[in-house]
């Protein structure tokens, strides 16, 4: 098999996806002439993207999590304990939870039923539900109004109080049934103690590039959620494919851990579990030591994975330093004269999963990915502290083997720490002269770098910007594979040297995002084989060597259109000639399927050089017509299991991943 390499970036992207709300081309194209006040589930149809992410693959799974979501809040609520979800044969997705049952009764002000509420009412959720641990972390927590405005169909059956009540909606949220003196009808009878909330959605075809669930993509979150919500049951029943799977977790996060650990030698037999409530934050830490030369730390707040960590992941950090070298000290493992390990000799190895549950979570960071309250770290750090120790002080065979390894893991930065330091000096006389087309400002805000595929579409880029505020840095042939390669390697190649010296904020240890010269970093390539090559292994570079940029939102795609259509206007009686980017295969069917205008030439475009700076200028480069896409982490247990699967060596699974995953993956393009 020939490995294709189109798929890289796709699959990359299906987890460092490209944050569709940048793409906000839909208004800025259609503004001025056609200002529509959008409102409510019309609002999320005209826009689905800004709710869900994506109209592909993702932003359909997206749907499910979103229900999902609300009877794992049930559970967390602690009146749940059974999930139930099917893949029907018609395509629809069915979720039942053996919950209290949404309740029914007519809503105070609004005079309908709670439920309709909840259902037709955008943000009404979150307020209504008034669950302890409420979500309200990155994508998660739209609402199940977002999910009823992008279904053809939608029915929701409620068991409370002995009696069964049923509603329904068509075509984004219209209600087909009829209130009878503002109460939904009932429409049966049950056991007064059986009670719960039942879900079936059909999502609209209209609005989604596909509408196939795909059964892998649902077990694998199923799993997932089954580790982070212990003694869950979750039936799942594939009617289409004729499976049915339980999925229960016992012990939670710490099977969490063995589960990513799967495929990797364990340097002690059994991931260390802790747990504990600190104030009113409850933590659970579960870890585990491997011969792996990275660390892994995939960090949860209320079941939502925190992919950039923050506070919850510097407390866990700042403790395991703290402790171990403790111990080292202790256990004469590190002498008098030694200095301390260092955080990153402790890490070395270690796969963890920290996850708490926090009354009022704080999300920060541009993509609202990273948790900011400054008591997570501290319930944290408690708790990790008082019961690690506990656990240590009755393990201390499995103690000495974490502190040997850290001993590994010194020995070995000191030994390579001076050939590093020795290329980083270098690195502030790397001539950027020659390659860096630079912008005149100094300011870091306004300025923007465009990094291009090749010298040719780079002079074409050079010619069409705004040569105040972009800079473009071509990169002649393929940047290295870092996921391949030591530091040390990393940084004697060139094209490597350069951004580093061109960004100007440093890498590893000494890098400071403050000094970053610029606002935007746009990754620029035609959308072909070589260029999404070219975008993954960038994209890789920084996801592991410079992860802040990607966290603080600053890396971005440029998204070059693929048609340019021609096509006939007629306003006022008058015919006129107009014409209009596009974007993609799909947004072409769209236009061809529902624009009512008549195509009279079609240009494809093969690469950014087909265009001239003018267009070029439009398309691409103009920040009021131009399209950005943001690179964001959606999942850091995907995101890691991916670029080490994709990117290393290591031929075989990377081979097996690709055959599974390639299908689905060209969906998302
Ligand atoms: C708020 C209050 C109550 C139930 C729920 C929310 C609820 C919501 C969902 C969504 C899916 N399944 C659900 N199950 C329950 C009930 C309050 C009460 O009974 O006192």
């Amino acid at each position: 098999m020939t490995f294709d390499t189109n798929n890289f970036l796709i699959i990359f992207e299906y987890i460092i996806n490209t944050n569709t709300r940048k793409r906000g081309y839909t208004m800025e194209q259609y503004s001025g002439s056609q200002i529509v006040v959008l409102e409510g589930l019309e609002a999320v149809r005209k826009r689905p993207g800004m709710y869900i992410g994506s109209t592909g693959p993702r932003g359909l799974h997206h749907l499910i999590w979103e229900i999902l979501d609300n009877g794992i809040d049930e559970h967390l609520a602690g009146f749940c304990t059974e999930i139930n979800v099917t893949l029907k044969k018609d395509g629809g997705i069915e979720i039942q939870d053996n919950g209290r049952g949404i309740p029914v009764d007519p809503h105070p002000t609004k005079k309908i039923p709670s439920v309709r509420v909840v259902y037709t009412i955008l943000h009404a959720g979150g307020k209504f539900g008034n669950s302890v641990y409420k979500v309200s972390g990155g994508l998660h927590g739209v609402g199940a109004s977002v999910v009823n405005a992008l279904s053809k169909r939608m029915m929701i059956e409620i068991k409370r109080d002995g009696k069964i009540y049923r509603d329904e909606y068509i075509d984004g949220g219209h209600p087909v049934i009829e209130l009878e003196n503002g109460m939904l009808p009932v429409v049966g009878k049950c056991n007064k103690s059986d009670t719960g909330t039942k879900v079936t959605f059909y999502p609209d075809d209209s609005i989604f590039e596909t509408v196939e669930f795909k059964t892998e993509t649902i077990q694998k979150k199923l799993k997932e959620f089954a580790f982070l919500n212990k003694g869950l049951l979750i039936n799942y029943k594939d009617e289409i494919n004729g499976i049915t799977k339980s999925f229960m977790e016992e012990y939670g996060i710490k099977s969490f851990v063995s589960y990513l650990t799967r495929d990797m030698k364990h340097l002690h037999e059994e991931p260390i579990y802790l747990e504990g409530k600190s104030g009113d934050i409850e933590v659970e830490i579960a870890f585990q030591y491997t011969d792996n030369y990275s660390e892994q730390i995939n960090s949860y707040c209320n079941r939502i994975n925190v992919v950039d960590g923050g506070t919850l992941v510097t407390g866990f950090k700042t403790a395991l330093t703290r402790i171990m070298n403790q111990y080292a000290r202790e256990l004469n493992v590190l002498k008098e004269k030694d200095e301390n390990f260092d955080g990153k000799d402790i890490r070395n190895g270690l796969v963890a999963v920290v996850s708490i549950k926090h009354p009022d979570p704080q999300f920060e960071g541009q993509t609202k990915t990273k948790l900011g309250n400054t008591d997570a770290k501290t319930a944290v750090e408690d708790i990790f502290s008082t019961e690690s120790q506990r656990w240590f002080d009755k393990n201390v065979e499995v103690l000495q083997l974490i502190l040997n390894n850290a001993m590994k893991s010194f020995n070995a930065r000191k030994a390579s720490d001076k050939a590093r330091n020795a290329v980083l000096k270098q690195l502030n006389d790397v001539d950027t002269k020659s390659k860096l087309a630079s912008c005149s400002s100094r300011k870091p805000e306004e300025c923007e770098l465009y990094i291009v595929e090749g010298d040719s579409a780079g002079g074409t880029v050079k010619t069409a910007r705004n040569r105040k505020t972009q800079a473009v840095l071509p990169l002649r042939g393929k940047i290295l594979n870092v996921e391949k390669a030591s530091l040390d390697k990393i940084l004697l190649n060139n094209e490597i040297k350069t951004m580093i010296a061109t960004f100007g904020c440093g890498i590893g240890d000494e890098f400071d995002i403050s000094k970053l010269r610029y606002d935007k970093i746009i990754i620029l390539t035609d959308a072909d084989v070589d260029g999404a090559h070219i975008s993954t292994l960038l994209l890789t570079f920084f996801y592991r060597f410079m992860p802040e940029l990607i966290a603080e939102g600053k890396i971005y795609r440029g998204m070059p259109p693929l048609y340019r259509v021609e096509y006939e206007a007629s306003g006022k009686g008058k015919k006129s000639k107009k014409f209009q980017y596009l974007y993609n295969d799909f947004e072409l069917e769209k236009f061809r399927r529902t624009s009512g205008h008549k195509i009279i030439a079609l240009q494809r475009y093969k690469g950014l050089g087909e265009m001239d700076a003018h267009q070029l200028w439009e398309t691409t480069l103009d920040p009021e017509s131009r399209i950005l896409a943001q690179i964001q982490i959606n999942d850091s247990v995907e995101a890691d299991e991916i670029t080490t699967t994709l990117m290393s060596s290591n031929v075989p699974p990377r081979r097996a991943f690709i055959m599974e995953e390639a299908k689905y993956a060209k969906l998302d393009v």
